[in-house]
């Protein structure tokens, strides 16, 4: 049999590689010989997706005979990443494709890295959606996900020579995308503007007039793991209705002629950069809204296909909302049931709260949607209009169970009071859904006891819920760490745990085992050696794989405070540079490795960029500094460029102040990869540090119960810095003594931190830096470390997204599975 299997395995090989050369000549035209990586890349990302759709039919067929309840995940940001290795790892043809790419002359880790990312999202959400529909796909749930596809995703980071961040475009579609079908079939009319005219006794209104345009289907087929079964992404572009104007063209009007069509097509033209902060612009309203409004006549469409009455609707459709970016959808839902399908509103809304279930990601006030009404209404007359029946109704019941209190009803309404109004659009989602979900644990319980607890009063406890985050262990450790993967099957004897992440914590007792800890350190040095080299050659910095790997790899902003964390290096610095020779010995080596983008309209957060680059500069060339410090800042963080540095980290940097960041998820991927946690009381980090066990992470800072008196105490109490903490007044002198570069540049980030310090910096910093201590006092003690890096990477079974999916699927959805038969 082992014969046979070789043999089949050469037959498989040879097809794989005609179908490469298939695609070469065909379908890109070109010489198979003379063929560089770019096109060897698209000819085998070609022949991948034939796989792909062979079962994207399959699934697709039966689930239109067999017509189970789906779920639709509409996110708004879609942070896919490349798909060439994760769909041949998920097709387990991973081996056949480099086989055959390798005969064609090729080397396959060459080609993946011809693909571009899809990088249609910011950060932690947008990710998010990526490792749900993997594991809604893997798990065979009957589900889709909707979303926008933008000519531009999130902006290229480039670092200036002062350390500044510049912005340049993503063009990622200048190639073919290999991954995506273009429906021209499936398009539908959006319509902005216009003028209401309401139909007397009835609830019905003609909306018309404004503009149209279309929003036309692109299909990106999301293959499971080790299953037939294939997910659907439907990303919406628009276009315009018709090519251009006739009548100016004729006139001669060559400009008015083109306006209204390139109009069209500037809707999905780019990513809106901004993560967790509300940009209240109106083209960002039409996305959101082209993309609610399409996804929702499709999804109609697909419905009366079954010939059910409206009343079933909640019976065949969920609809899970990432954030309030969706939230138009519900209004949009009974407009149309109400104008188009002339059902009576009550019966209407009864359908709609049905169908709808909305994810909180913030508690930040900042970061919640709010329109200005004028705003609104002019690009959506009808939808404020039934905002404010819905608006009208829902107060009632309010009035009802609290007669008279009418500061309940100032706040709970969907309309804020004051000039300009405002548009809710967070109290808007939780009046039209059956469940509201925080994305951690204490996120969860803030939800209900801060910003949403008059709605947990009002509709019950049982309309809240958690679902904590999960992380896809395929991308995350298959895909990024083969080498571990493969030592984790081979130790436990199979590949189930892929599918079945608890598992790997039958792995706990390798800790104490000698051999396997050899084994497991060794891997961990690989991918260091494998990071230091990218950054010796793309950067020029020359790291000591000797040295601890701390890593704080995520969107920069105040409330994750990577300030802290550069402080921390100054301080370093301060104390490596005061130091005789024989105290530097006995330093632990540090490599402090960010990487993370900053909306480009925030000005502190790139202020933090400019100081870490700034300082990278002065200590990594300090010859007193010698191998004792390096600091790294690696320019336009990604997908991709995470699938290097997380299998690379020996520390996971997650130092929100705490009760500020929803959950995290960077933390979970880390972890996966055995980096010790080094992070506050906050998000997921609470859930992950009882997993893994308190001893083998390294917590610290104030807990979010004392935030809030602290803050107080910051702002209108204010004790001087260096009451506050001796230590980061001192690295505030060196800065503002210019030691990296003209040091009042940094004054706009240093003085809120004198001055009221929101975030807790100084407050922090002392802990922080008895945290970083036990850090240099367990490195020292390689096989420790090394006990307790396993015992992180084998607790965080909990943390797949696997587990997140089914908790949704169970509590919020009520779906099963529905696997295609094979065969
Ligand atoms: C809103 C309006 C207008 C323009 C942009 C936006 C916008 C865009 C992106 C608002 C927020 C975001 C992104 C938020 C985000 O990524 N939140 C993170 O979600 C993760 C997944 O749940 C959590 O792990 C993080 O804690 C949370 O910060």
């Amino acid at each position: 049999t082992a014969l046979k299997a070789e043999h089949v395995d050469k037959e498989d090989t040879q097809a794989v590689a005609n179908s490469v050369v298939r695609h070469v000549t065909t379908t890109l035209a070109r010489q198979a010989a003379n063929l560089d990586d770019i096109a060897a890349y698209q000819a085998t990302a070609l022949s991948v997706k034939d796989q792909l759709l062979k079962r994207w039919n399959e699934t697709t067929t039966y689930h239109t005979k067999h017509a189970p309840k789906r779920v639709y995940y509409f996110s708004i940001e879609w942070l896919m990443g490349r798909s060439l290795d994760n769909a041949v790892l998920n097709l387990d043809m991973r081996n056949t494709y480099e086989t055959a790419t390798q005969k064609l002359g090729f080397n396959f880790e060459d080609l993946l890295n011809e693909e571009r990312d899809a990088a249609l999202g910011n950060g932690g959400l947008g990710r998010l959606a990526a490792c749900y529909i993997d594991s809604m796909a893997t798990l065979n749930l009957p589900g889709w996900g909707y979303g926008l596809r933008y000519s531009y995703g999130i902006f290229k980071q480039l670092i200036s020579n002062t350390g500044e961040q510049l912005e340049a475009p993503d063009p990622w579609l200048d190639r073919e995308n290999p991954w995506e079908i273009a429906r021209i079939d499936v398009s539908y009319p959006i319509r902005f503007y216009g003028r209401v005219e309401s139909i007397p006794n009835t609830s019905r209104a003609i909306w018309s007039g404004g503009t149209e345009c279309l929003a036309v289907a692109y299909d990106v087929p999301v293959p499971g793991f080790a299953t037939k079964n294939t997910a659907n992404l439907r990303l919406w572009a628009s276009r315009p209705i018709q090519g251009f104007d006739l009548n100016s063209f004729n006139a001669g009007n060559y400009e008015a002629s083109v306006q209204s069509s390139s109009d069209a097509e500037n809707i999905t033209r780019v990513l809106y950069p901004n993560d967790n902060m509300y940009a209240g612009k109106e083209l960002r309203l039409k996305q959101q809204y082209l993309w609610c409004s399409a996804s929702l006549q499709d999804i109609l469409r697909r419905y009366q296909k079954l010939d059910l009455s409206w009343e079933q609707l909640p019976d065949y459709v969920v609809i899970q909302m990432n954030d309030t970016h969706p939230t138009i959808s519900i209004v949009e839902l009974m407009r149309i049931l109400i104008d188009e399908e002339e059902v009576p509103y009550d019966v209407a809304w009864k359908i709609t709260t049905k169908v709808f279930a909305y994810t909180n990601h913030t508690v930040l006030p900042e970061a919640l949607e709010k329109w200005p009404l004028p705003l609104f209404e002019n690009l959506l007359p009808r939808h404020l209009q039934l905002i404010y029946q819905i608006n009208l109704n829902f107060l009632n019941d309010v009035a009802k169970r609290f007669p008279g209190d009418m500061d309940r009803i100032r706040r709970m309404s969907i309309i804020e009071e004051g000039t300009p109004k405002f548009v809710r659009m967070a109290h808007l989602a939780i009046v039209g859904s059956f469940k509201v979900n925080g994305v951690a644990e204490l996120h969860s319980q803030l939800l209900q006891s801060t910003i949403f607890r008059d709605f947990v009063e009002f509709k019950g406890r049982d309309s809240f819920t958690n679902v904590t985050n999960g992380i896809t262990p395929r991308r995350w450790l298959l895909q990024c760490n083969p080498r571990l993967a493969q030592l984790i099957t081979d130790t436990l004897g199979s590949e189930h745990w892929l599918v079945h992440l608890k598992q790997i914590a039958q792995l706990l007792p390798m800790a104490d085992n000698a051999q396997f800890r050899a084994a497991f350190r060794e891997i961990k040095n690989e991918n260091k050696t494998r990071l230091a080299e990218v950054l010796a050659s793309e950067l020029n910095i020359q790291v000591d794989i000797d040295s601890v790997f701390t890593c704080q790899i995520k969107r920069l902003h105040e409330y994750k405070r990577q300030t802290l964390n550069i402080f921390g290096v100054i301080l370093r610095y301060l104390q490596i540079k005061k130091a005789t020779p024989e105290e530097r010995k006995k330093f632990v080596k540090h490599t402090a490795i960010f990487a993370g983008k900053a909306a480009p309209g925030y000005y502190i957060a790139k202020l933090v960029i400019r100081l870490i680059v700034n300082v990278s500069k002065i200590v990594n060339n300090d010859p007193d500094v010698g191998h004792l410090l390096r600091v790294v800042f690696i320019p336009d963080y990604s997908v991709s460029v995470a699938e290097v540095l997380v299998p690379a980290a020996d520390v996971s940097v997650q130092i929100s102040t705490a009760g500020t960041e929803a959950s995290g998820t960077s933390n979970m991927k880390l972890g996966l990869n055995g980096a010790l946690l080094l992070g506050t009381v906050d998000g997921a980090n609470i859930e992950i540090a009882e997993d893994v066990g308190e001893e083998n992470a390294f917590l610290f800072g104030h807990l979010a119960a004392d935030v809030d008196a602290v803050r107080y105490a910051n702002s209108y109490n204010p004790t001087p810095l260096a009451e506050r903490s001796p230590e980061l007044a001192e690295v505030f002198k060196a800065i503002e003594a210019n030691t990296f570069g003209d040091g009042h540049i940094y004054e706009p980030l240093l003085k809120p931190i004198y001055d009221n310090d929101y975030y807790l910096v100084s407050n922090d910093f002392g802990s922080y830096l008895a945290a970083e201590r036990l850090v240099d006092e367990l490195w020292r003690d390689q096989e420790e470390w090394t006990k307790k890096s396993i015992r992180t990477a084998f607790s965080m079974g909990d943390f797949t997204s696997d587990r997140s999916i089914q908790d949704y699927a169970d509590s919020i959805w009520s779906i099963e599975p529905d696997p295609v038969p094979e065969n």
